[in-house]
């Protein structure tokens, strides 16, 4: 598993020029005379892919050579972001790129890697945190898989045309993606609909199978994932749908072409497209269709590598730990045990206790709307054997519950898998919790909850089960990579060390007095916030000021995020201006991004607001200097790696109970931005972190949001009560930020004046009020830098080095294995 020659495995600059002229020439057919920034991308992206492959291969052949238990992490969505300057940046060969690079012509290196184009294999939150995660793993130098599938198109491309949001098609593979290896040898079938059968076989015994009426091959596509700096190179194996004939014979044969061709559409069908309504489950058979094929391939791939290495099945779960990323691929449950029970004929106990100890899942929201549920007719015309196997889990299941609350009919109905409230339905959650061994939540706040509110009953039979692991975010892209100046000033001031072990960042607390230390650290944000106003500026024809309160929320637009809470501040802050009553606002720079689901009408109708606001605002001569407002379009990956970097105040202002952990909110506080935010999710983990002097800190506690709930909220007394609220909504209302249309925005203002369903009027003045002390802040500059320099200082624990850790050791109980290159 050694490759030796320089041209694919050599380090240094002349190494890497080599490489991709070799691969400019053979790969590419270019002449290196002729190449465009995109030729150069490609070859200089297969010269670092070929530096991966000892590694990956090395990777491989350690666990071959010796069994280690190895993590598999299942999830419908990994939002990896830009490959070549993350392999660059773990090779360490970011320099020698830079001066090959430069030997074509170039000028720098940042040229070639903006002409990458991010695969949006994910919505957001959950997405990225699986990429995060991956990358993790290798960096700690555990064995990891992690299983998915390879959407032909990813999340929609968003274009805003008169202030709307347009969905485009994401076509990411359109010019060749070099970062992926298809594996068509290790293809795996899978079935679907159809029926069962009992049998008595060869031996006598009694036995279950099921004769699916439709089939699809999944083809695995790889991509290597490095560690940071280390030998180790896991694998994202991500599997697209292939049709099982290039087309029916028979049916050609009759005649029926179309027939036949529609059959192969309709499998390739399965791996199309990413659903892209995060939040709100909608119910779809190819969804589930999504799902099952995902997690059928790759639970097959798991028992076969088995077999190769002569590992007997029985050991399954010894050599893998699965990770369930939030309900979509809990039917793992049912199919590992219709692997173990039909195909390798194990008995029920057994079969369960290899699947309960394998599984382990992660719950990711608690909004009703969020939670799968499948209808129970789709799911038996789907997956019939499946269903007969959740009844028989079922059965067992609600026998111990009956052991347990003897005579309790109402807590039957509540834990069963199956919902016979109305029409019947599967409930994921319930079969993923009832096959895991463990249930983990995302922030302390919503693990607590779990237990709390959403499954009470499930925390009670099992305390032992439900867990708290905190998310995280990696510091090699999101520091590393995307504040390059933040990240050579920690070089220098620290050592470089920090990259791996996030804790020595409080070691900068000794600077939090130091005068002239802070005025650099205050300069590299300026330096991010510059470039940011130069893509702001190309990409909206709005030009900002450097120098203003750089004030960010991006996230996907939802009505619990409170985008809308933000923009009513904004109106606030106008009027204000306009009144002469603006004495010590800051001036600020308010940018927004994100996508709203393509279905989701109040979310788009919130983007159109914003729009609506940002343009009376940025015509209003009045507001010169003061406020400006921007609306990034095509929130991505790529973006978000501009931004953060960029930001001085981090916009965390979700209804306290309802958003899970978030992931931006520590993406900014690392890069030293201070958060304006309530008290959700992982939020109150980074206020007691950073330190509640250091954080901006407003509106209602979860529980004092559930009480007024139960009081009856009327948010007309909280509008009543706030003369700038009630200003603000008339000026809405008079058609001010619509050309004089009074109608457009009545959808969102019935919503907020009528039953108002996140709390915003009722957390309104309160956020004022911190947006005022915000302002206050930021006319001491020396002072604020210092409150930003404590929150990077202090963040270390929002590493997903630190979440990856106490999933190893708690949950799947592994342990690194570190890969030696012996050439
Ligand atoms: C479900 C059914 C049908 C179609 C789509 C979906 C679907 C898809 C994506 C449901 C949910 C999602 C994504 C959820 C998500 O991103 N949740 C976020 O997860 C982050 C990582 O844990 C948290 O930080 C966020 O708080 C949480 O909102």
């Amino acid at each position: 598993g050694c490759y030796a020659d320089p041209i694919k495995a050599g380090i240094d600059a002349d190494a890497v020029f080599d490489g991709m002229t070799e691969h400019l020439f053979f790969t590419l057919g270019k002449l290196a005379t002729s190449a465009s920034l995109r030729d150069l991308y490609m070859a200089l992206s297969y010269a670092v892919r070929d530096r991966l492959m000892t590694r990956y291969l090395a990777s491989q052949e350690a666990i071959r050579a010796k069994p280690h238990k190895t993590v598999a992490y299942f999830s419908a969505e990994f939002l990896i972001g830009p490959q070549l300057n993350n392999n660059l940046l773990n090779l360490g060969i970011q320099e020698e790129a830079e001066e090959a690079v430069k030997r074509f012509g170039i000028e720098s290196l940042n040229d070639i890697l903006e002409v990458e184009e991010e695969p949006g294999l994910g919505n957001g939150g959950l997405g990225r945190l699986a990429a995060c995660y991956m990358e993790s793993l290798a960096s700690l130098q555990v064995p990891a898989i992690g299983y998915g599938i390879r959407y032909e198109f990813g999340i929609f491309n968003q274009i805003i045309r008169d202030g709307w949001q347009i969905e485009v098609t994401d076509k990411w593979l359109k010019g060749g993606w070099p970062w992926e290896l298809p594996q068509p040898d290790e293809s795996c079938f899978v079935g679907f609909g159809g029926r069962t059968e009992n049998y008595i076989d060869d031996q006598g015994n009694y036995r279950s199978r099921w004769i699916p009426s439709e089939h699809a091959i999944g083809v695995p596509h790889d991509i290597p994932i490095l560690g940071y700096r280390v030998n180790n190179c896991d694998r994202l194996r991500l599997w697209r749908a292939d049709a099982t004939e290039s087309f029916d014979f028979y049916a050609f044969n009759i005649g029926d072409y179309y027939g036949a061709v529609e059959e192969k559409v309709a499998s390739e069908t399965i791996s199309k497209v990413l659903y892209p309504n995060d939040g709100t489950d909608e119910g779809r058979r190819l969804r589930l269709k999504q799902q099952h094929f995902f997690v059928s391939c790759s639970l097959q791939d798991m028992i076969r590598s088995l077999e190769t290495r002569n590992i007997p099945v029985e050991q399954f779960s010894e050599n893998w730990t699965v990770q369930l990323n939030d309900t979509h691929p809990a039917i793992a449950v049912a199919e590992l045990m219709r692997l173990l029970i039909d195909n390798h004929h194990f008995e029920w106990d057994q079969a369960w206790d290899i699947t309960n100890r394998s599984v382990a899942y992660t719950n990711h929201t608690l909004l009703p709307e969020a939670l799968e549920k499948w209808d129970l007719n789709l799911f038996k015309s789907l997956l019939p054997r499946h269903l007969e196997l959740i009844y028989e889990i079922n059965k067992r299941f609600l026998q111990q519950v009956r052991l347990r609350y003897p005579g309790n009919d109402l807590i039957l109905r509540k834990l069963s898998i199956i919902d016979e409230e109305g029409s019947k339905a599967v409930r994921m959650a319930h079969l993923a919790t009832i096959g895991a061994h463990n249930v983990n939540g995302v922030a302390a706040l919503h693990s607590d909850l779990i237990k709390r509110q959403l499954m009470p009953e499930f925390a009670d039979l099992w305390p032992e089960k439900f867990t708290n692991v905190t998310n995280g975010v990696t510091p090699r892209r999101w520091v590393a990579l995307s504040n390059p100046e933040l990240a050579s000033l920690l070089d220098q001031e620290i050592g470089s060390n920090w990259i791996t072990n996030m804790d020595l960042l409080t070691q900068l607390e000794e600077k939090e007095n130091d005068s002239n230390f802070l005025d650099v650290f205050g300069a590299t944000k300026l330096l991010g916030k510059r470039k940011l106003a130069g893509y702001i500026h190309r990409q909206t024809g709005i030009l900002v000021d450097p120098s203003t309160l750089f004030d960010v929320q991006v996230k996907r637009i939802h009505q619990y995020k409170r985008q809308h809470l933000n923009a009513l501040q904004i109106i606030a802050q106008y009027l204000r201006i306009k009144n002469g009553t603006a004495h010590s606002i800051a001036p600020r720079t308010v940018i927004f991004g994100g996508k709203a689901a393509p279905g989701y009408l109040m979310a788009k109708l919130m983007i159109r607001f914003i729009n609506g606001i940002a343009e009376v605002v940025n015509a209003d001569p009045d507001m010169d200097g003061k406020l400006r407002v921007v609306f990034l379009p095509d929130y991505n990956v790529k973006l978000g790696e501009q931004v953060y970097s960029a930001t001085d105040l981090s916009e965390q202002i979700s209804t306290a109970g309802k958003e899970a952990s978030g992931t931006g909110n520590m993406k900014f506080a690392m890069n030293g931005a201070l958060t304006i935010g309530t008290l959700d999710g992982a939020n109150v983990e980074i206020r007691d972190r950073v330190g509640k002097e250091n954080f901006f800190l407003f509106g209602k506690t979860e529980s004092e949001i559930m009480k007024l709930r139960k009081n009856g909220y009327d948010p007309k007394q909280y509008i009543e009560k706030s003369p700038e609220l009630s200003e603000a909504i008339r000026l809405i209302e008079l058609g001010h930020f619509s050309n004089g249309d009074n109608e457009l925005f009545r959808p969102l203002l019935n919503s907020l004046t009528g039953y108002d369903p996140f709390f915003v009027m009722a957390d309104f003045d309160d956020y004022l009020l911190a947006q005022d002390r915000v302002s206050k802040a930021w006319q001491n500059h020396k002072e604020w830098n210092r409150m930003a320099l404590l929150n990077t200082a202090r963040s270390g624990f929002f590493s997903s080095d630190r979440s990856i850790r106490e999933y190893c050791s708690s949950i799947w109980k592994v342990n690194p294995l570190e890969v030696e290159i012996t050439c």
